[in-house]
């Protein structure tokens, strides 16, 4: 059966630039370390930017999790019990989600809600998954556990929630952080809802060195891009070219970190915030950690949110893990 695809978006219309504002006047301006939030690094170039990083040959770990959701998608969907509604926490461009939705509506007609900040990703999710058989979508502008709240509020009986957090995100919160936020997730859920987690994994350091600071400059590009938004959308001077990409494995943390390196003593107004930032020569503005995992930590990363782990699926090529949990 043909089904017309269903696509509303409920958008977030407040106070997305001032808070951009306040993160970042805040972020240079605290003691020590100067702090950029990656979240900032997915305007519309760096979203573009990222989606050419996940075609570099250097870079294998969205390649991975496609991998796995080609390969293991009926035996996923197999694990879930009755009806269940899919939320996906950072649709992106929904091209990974497309062989869960499908093996979904071989059984059942799917309910499927992307929530993002991004609405130009919600718009190429729909693109990608819009026309699906049997699937409606529902995205929301949203953040993830805003939007999860207002999808679980829309199960009716005895559905099911399948929450889908599948970009490997979570690696890029401290480990603090991610045991938080796996426990609000769980929050928002009922026993039995299931929660597929994507995660990275711990590889030589040569590999991940060069996944993160690829030789053709794409990463770099990604990386200085969030100085040139600031620049955009808040009034900075950034010059970009007297900042290096930096790309540099923590072996206490288990995490690459990138950094942006200022090249000389400089100065930068940012004009918005008000603000005039000194950076001495080789002083460095952190702008993401990638965590990398070991399979059972993973496992009980989640026994302490409150999910039991039910199976873990990983890729032989680029050590990459899919973990099916159930709320407990
Ligand atoms: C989105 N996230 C999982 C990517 C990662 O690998 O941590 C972001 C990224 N940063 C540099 N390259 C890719």
């Amino acid at each position: 059966m043909r089904t017309v695809p269903q696509t509303v978006f409920f958008t977030s219309p407040f106070g997305a630039l001032s808070e951009f504002c306040a993160d970042v006047a805040s972020g240079l301006t605290q003691p020590g370390q100067k702090e950029l939030p990656s979240k900032y690094l997915y305007d519309e170039v760096g979203s573009a930017l990222f989606e050419a990083i996940c075609l570099l040959p250097e870079y294998g770990l969205s390649r991975a999790g496609m991998r796995l959701l080609q390969r293991n998608s009926d035996e996923i969907v197999g694990r879930l019990q009755g009806e269940v509604l899919v939320a996906e926490l950072g649709s992106g461009t929904g091209q990974k989600t497309r062989w869960l939705l499908e093996a979904l509506s071989r059984r059942q007609r799917v309910h499927y809600y992307p929530i993002d900040i991004s609405r130009t990703a919600l718009t190429r999710c729909q693109q990608e998954l819009g026309h699906l058989d049997m699937v409606s979508i529902v995205g929301f502008e949203r953040a993830y556990i805003e939007g999860l709240n207002e999808v679980a509020g829309r199960r009716r009986g005895s559905t099911s929630l399948f929450v889908l957090f599948l970009g490997s995100t979570i690696g890029n919160f401290d480990r603090p952080a991610a045991d938080q936020f796996l426990a609000r997730v769980r929050s928002t859920l009922q026993e039995g809802d299931a929660l597929l987690l994507a995660t990275d994994l711990e590889k030589p350091v040569s590999q991940l060195e060069v996944a993160y600071d690829d030789p053709a400059g794409v990463t770099a590009a990604f990386n200085k891009n969030l100085l040139a938004r600031i620049n955009r959308e808040l009034g900075a001077d950034f010059d970009l070219r007297k900042f290096d990409h930096v790309a540099r494995w923590d072996s206490g943390e288990r995490r690459i970190e990138m950094h942006l390196r200022s090249k000389c003593w400089q100065h930068v107004s940012i004009r918005q915030a008000g603000l005039r930032v000194n950076l001495r020569e080789g002083e460095t503005i952190w702008t993401e950690s990638s965590h990398k995992y070991q399979p059972e930590e993973v496992v009980q990363m989640g026994m302490r949110a409150g999910f039991r782990c039910d199976q873990q699926w990983f890729d032989s090529e680029w050590p990459f893990a899919q973990s099916l949990f159930f709320a407990a």
